[in-house]
């Protein structure tokens, strides 16, 4: 039987599930953002010690859902307005092992994003893995056009002897150098490393050093995306330590390019599964 706790972490509220056999995955009510999911007695998401903790700022780590835009690809803040806004916790699911949270469009998305939406975030949690779930409702009257990302940042032991495995001849595109291409069999991370991928029809792998973990995502997203800042670009990031580009990797589950498109009415699910092997 899982169980749900209340409680704040760096002082935002909260909500953690912990299984009997003591996996737990912590959630923030900023943004539905996974903090934390513990399992076989290990850390496996990377969190920033330097985050600013201030309920608005985007939180460095865990899972950040960036929704309804990828990045700076479009008029809005970058990565969206998701990770920046409270969430309600739905109590109705927390008995099943899974939490879900909602967040409803408000004057504050509107003034931003003139879109009537309701978002849901489903966390599953099973011993050794953890599903994050994306809903998105279009409760509006026109279509709801987004992109976006389950910007997951995996923990691993040293990023020079990280891997990750699954892309092979998927194309890709290297962000860093505005060069097309086709994936490498093996992905290994030498400084800055931002790439999209497009989606692999089988779970990628990603050799942390002390473990490694199964990563699939449904369909539904178009790309996976693959990043990490290197020490230059890390230097330059605030809530980042100088040495925290060498204890995480993102490996997202992601719609960069064509934006998806809502029909009025109609709902979105995309989701992203991780499991240790
Ligand atoms: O998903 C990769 C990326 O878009 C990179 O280009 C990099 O900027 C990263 O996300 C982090 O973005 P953030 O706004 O959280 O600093």
């Amino acid at each position: 039987m899982v169980v749900c706790t209340e409680e704040t972490f760096a002082g935002q509220p909260c909500r953690r599930l912990t299984l009997p056999g003591g996996d737990s995955v912590l959630v923030a009510l900023q943004g539905a953002h996974v903090l934390s999911w513990r399992s076989g007695g290990r850390e496996l998401l990377y969190l920033s010690p330097r985050n600013v903790w201030d309920g608005r700022s985007a939180i460095r780590g865990g899972v950040p859902v960036c929704f309804p835009q990828f990045n700076q690809r479009g008029p809005l803040p970058k990565h969206g307005l998701a990770r920046n806004s409270t969430w309600q916790a739905l109590s109705s699911t927390q008995d099943q092992g899974a939490l879900t949270l909602e967040w409803r469009d408000d004057d504050a998305s509107r003034a931003l994003w003139p879109q009537r939406f309701t978002a849901r975030l489903t966390v599953a949690l099973t011993p050794g893995a953890l599903r994050v779930t994306l809903d998105v409702d279009n409760t509006d009257a026109q279509p709801l056009a987004f992109s976006g990302a389950l910007h997951t940042y995996f923990a691993v032991d040293d990023i020079a002897q990280a891997s990750l495995h699954g892309l092979a001849e998927q194309a890709e595109w290297d962000a860093v150098a505005d060069r097309h291409g086709v994936a490498a069999d093996v992905l290994r991370f030498a400084g800055e490393f931002d790439r999209v991928y497009a989606a692999a029809s089988r779970p990628l792998l990603l050799d942390a050093g002390g473990h490694r973990l199964r990563i699939a995502q449904s369909e539904s997203w178009g790309q996976h995306v693959v990043w990490n800042p290197g020490a230059d670009k890390c230097a330059t990031l605030a809530d980042m330590p100088a040495d925290g580009h060498r204890r995480m990797l993102c490996v997202e589950a992601a719609q960069v390019y064509a934006p998806v498109v809502v029909p009025s009415g109609a709902q979105w699910r995309g989701w992203q599964h991780l499991s240790l092997v």
